[in-house]
């Protein structure tokens, strides 16, 4: 389904993965990737990211993100699966992953756009959301943010895809719920430009 932005180009398949078979690849990731809570410095002042993290890839990409930098773990089965799985509808070759695990309701990314120079002028992301159903908010860089937002419930199994020049003009956010809510991961599939 196409997301009719203004400039944006941005694509949701809610059921790119059926409810069981995201859920055992869920629980695969959950065990086999090598979760680590990265510290950031945001004016001198050092806090723990909200939510755990890793980076795998092509051998030999490293990847700077707010302050951090990161050399890219190899691909696991897993990740090849769904990187091979997205690769023919996003007509991309990715060569690298990022991946978020929100423990619960609290863990969240703050609002941010997908625009590290090392992905060149119009990045093509391919975001994949497995277990817990979560609000991705979208705002519109130059308008209020009650005048042009948008939001996306990415459930489990989705596939959400941003291209063209989406990232020069939305952030986008994954805020934080009250809600009692189970654990989600998030693979972000990123094409590292070097
Ligand atoms: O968890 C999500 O859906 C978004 C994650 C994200 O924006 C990122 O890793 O850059
Ligand atoms: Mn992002």
């Amino acid at each position: 389904m196409n997301i009719p932005l203004p400039d944006a180009q941005i694509q949701v398949f809610e059921n790119h993965f059926e409810e069981q078979q995201a859920l055992q690849l869920f629980n695969r990731l959950e065990s086999n990737i090598p979760w680590v809570q990265n510290k950031i410095r945001f004016y001198g002042k050092e806090s723990l990211v909200p939510r755990l993290e890793s980076w795998h890839g092509d051998e030999g990409m490293s990847y700077t993100y707010s302050g951090i930098s990161m050399q890219a773990k190899p691909w696991t089965e897993e990740l090849l699966e769904i990187k091979h799985s997205i690769e023919p509808i996003v007509e991309t070759t990715f060569n690298s992953v990022l991946i978020n695990f929100y423990r619960d309701g609290k863990d969240r990314v703050a609002w941010h756009s997908d625009d590290e120079k090392e992905l060149g002028e119009n990045p093509v992301i391919g975001s994949v959301s497995l277990g817990a159903e979560r609000r991705f908010k979208l705002r519109h860089k130059r308008y209020k943010e009650n005048q042009l937002s948008h939001e996306i419930m990415l459930n489990n199994g989705s596939l959400l895809l941003m291209s063209g020049t989406t990232q020069h003009n939305w952030l986008h956010e994954i805020p934080r719920t009250a809600k009692p809510i189970g654990p989600r991961i998030n693979l972000t599939f990123r094409v590292i430009k070097q």
